[in-house]
């Protein structure tokens, strides 16, 4: 019988649905005694080193893991399922498995955004012949390098690796019973599910060479590619159904009158309706996309985690999509109708158990930042970002920002002069906003960025209520100047009208990824035409 080890961490239910979809039975280790029945066992883990060891050690897991790999049976170890084998690891003072003599270290992020995340190959060190390129998801901060002179014995472990900037790791390990992956084959697609599936039906993995290994050399232009994500904006429609819809800078209502309900173009129109989150969801899917992004744009509104809507959208949506997926929106304290507090971190967790791979934080963000400068830059972990990235890991934690230009006199010296842009006879800065844009606040974009990354941000979604929905292109002045404020990865979004704007993004500014949403819903963009142009510009995607 195959077994799932769950210690609490958010790629699990992925997984689940993973094993579903390809056919597969298995059940949860529960207690220790369950190891015993086990004839297979995935270790799916994500995010925080030490939290996994406490976790498994706490519910008395760790030793019977130990001896059930010691018994020769088949473990398949994912991210940091794969990390616990080793001795070590930078992230924390726990001591891991120690079956594979080597620690697992941090990346540099002298040359590059940590963590890693995104789509990259990873190459078979002995492959028989050379196999086309096959692309998987990663999103990790840590790592085990590919170094068989220092580690001699660890890299006869390696079973592939993956360049990253100037840095060689090694994505799978296999010896004997024991293989496992860096990357998440679950959220890697049709490529993922083959390799899943292909461990299922054999999981004795045999035994790995015991050639000794040489060093690789880092091949130009290989590495991680650049995203292409899918974005829905989710709200009940006026008939109180959950759609995708979209705006002209952040209005979702038709222009003029609509006759259906009566209401008149002064307080607009009816929500747009552009269709059915889950089926766009799995469309892109489908189509390619290397990421989706859900977000309930109403739930600056109360928003509360009982009767949640959206968890029922998401957990579809999760059944039938093989990609990462963030969810946004309502990431915050809220209270239940019976007066139930939920405090920011359980409706994340709610939304990780449904199926979401991040969480995107907007509102709660700006105020966090806002208590931060307030408290001279000192973090007190109290902050939606910091108890969410503890838990799941800071990878699991994007921040959606939705910044406006602020037009200023040409000679304006106020507290934002270090950041003004001029063009068309203009100056502005960027004013982050809260609520869906509906309030602006006295902080910076720069400010925000570097507060939530000190927090403990993964990632940010960079939006741009001036450019969204006019398909004018993004702004690659706001782009280029989050981009240069921040080690955490990027995502350029808002505004896209066509396959050359995306080049235009990556080209000038060193984004990680670029999102669209009214194009890919109106049909008039596919996500392959995006990434034809982008690879005739040279520009490393996956295929
Ligand atoms: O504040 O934590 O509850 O999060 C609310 C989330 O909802 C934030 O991520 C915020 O950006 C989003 N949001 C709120 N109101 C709107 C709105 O449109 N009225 N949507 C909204 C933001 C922006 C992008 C959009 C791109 C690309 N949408 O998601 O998809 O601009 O569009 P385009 O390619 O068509 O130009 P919280």
């Amino acid at each position: 019988m195959l077994f799932l080890l769950d210690y609490g961490a958010g790629n699990v239910t992925s997984l689940a649905n993973s094993l579903r979809q390809l056919g597969h039975d298995f059940r949860w280790i529960e207690t220790a005694a369950d190891f015993s029945e086990a004839t297979s066992l995935i270790f799916p883990g994500v995010g925080a080193f030490e939290s996994a060891i406490q976790h498994l050690a706490r519910r008395g897991l760790l030793e019977p893991l130990r001896e059930y790999i010691d018994s020769g049976r088949p473990y398949f170890g994912i991210c940091i399922g794969l990390q616990i084998l080793f001795q070590s690891s930078d992230e924390a003072p726990s001591p891991g498995l120690g079956v594979i003599p080597c620690p697992i270290q941090r990346f540099s992020n002298h040359d590059k955004s940590v963590p890693h995340i995104g789509w990259n190959s990873a190459t078979l060190i002995d492959a028989p012949v050379q196999e086309p390129e096959k692309f998987y998801y990663f999103v990790h901060s840590y790592c085990a390098k590919y170094d068989p002179e220092k580690y001699p014995e660890a890299a006869q472990w390696a079973h592939a690796t993956t360049q990253y900037g100037q840095e060689l790791f090694v994505s799978s390990v296999r010896k004997g019973n024991v293989f496992g992956t860096q990357f998440h084959p679950e959220k890697s697609g049709t490529a993922g599910l083959a390799l899943l599936d292909t461990w299922l039906r054999a999981p004795d993995a045999g035994p790995a060479s015991s050639a000794p290994r040489a060093a690789l050399s880092l091949v130009p232009g290989r590495g991680l590619t650049k995203r292409i994500i899918a974005c829905m904006d989710v709200r009940a429609n006026d008939a109180g159904d959950l759609v995708v819809t979209k705006g002209d800078q952040y209005d979702v209502r038709e222009k003029g009158d609509d006759p259906a309900s009566g209401v008149s173009a002064t307080t607009g129109g009816a929500v747009r309706n552009l269709g059915k989150p889950v089926a766009l969801a799995e469309r892109y899917y489908t189509a390619g996309a290397d990421e989706l992004c859900l977000l309930n744009i109403t739930s600056f509104r109360h928003s509360p985690l009982h009767d949640q809507p959206m968890l029922a959208v998401v957990r579809a949506a999760a059944e039938r999509i093989f990609v990462p997926l963030t969810i946004g929106g309502g990431i915050k304290d809220t209270v239940d109708p019976d007066g139930t507090a939920r405090p920011a971190l359980e409706v994340a967790s709610a939304y990780f158990r449904a199926g979401a791979d991040k969480v995107s934080i907007g509102s709660e963000a700006v105020y966090a930042v806002e208590r931060l400068r307030a408290r001279d830059g000192l973090a007190d972990g109290s902050s939606a970002i910091e108890t969410i990235a503890h838990a799941y890991g800071r990878q699991a934690v994007v921040v959606s920002i939705d910044p406006r230009r602020a037009y200023v006199d040409a000679n304006y010296d106020g507290p934002h002069a270090s950041e003004l842009f001029h063009g068309d006879g203009t100056t502005w800065w960027y004013q982050c906003t809260v609520s869906g844009g509906r309030e602006t606040r006295d902080l910076s974009v720069v400010e925000l960025a570097r507060g939530v990354e000190l927090l403990g941000a993964g990632e940010i979604l960079l939006n741009s209520i001036d450019r969204d929905g006019t398909g004018l292109g993004f702004d690659v002045d706001l782009l280029g100047l989050v981009k240069r404020s921040v080690r955490i990865p990027v995502v350029a979004s808002s505004g896209a009208g066509n396959s050359a704007h995306f080049v235009e993004a990556f080209a000038k500014t060193d984004v990680e990824a670029a999102l669209a949403a009214g194009i890919f819903h109106r049909g008039e963009v596919e996500i392959g035409e995006v990434k034809n142009a982008l690879q005739a510009a040279q520009i490393n995607v996956r295929r």
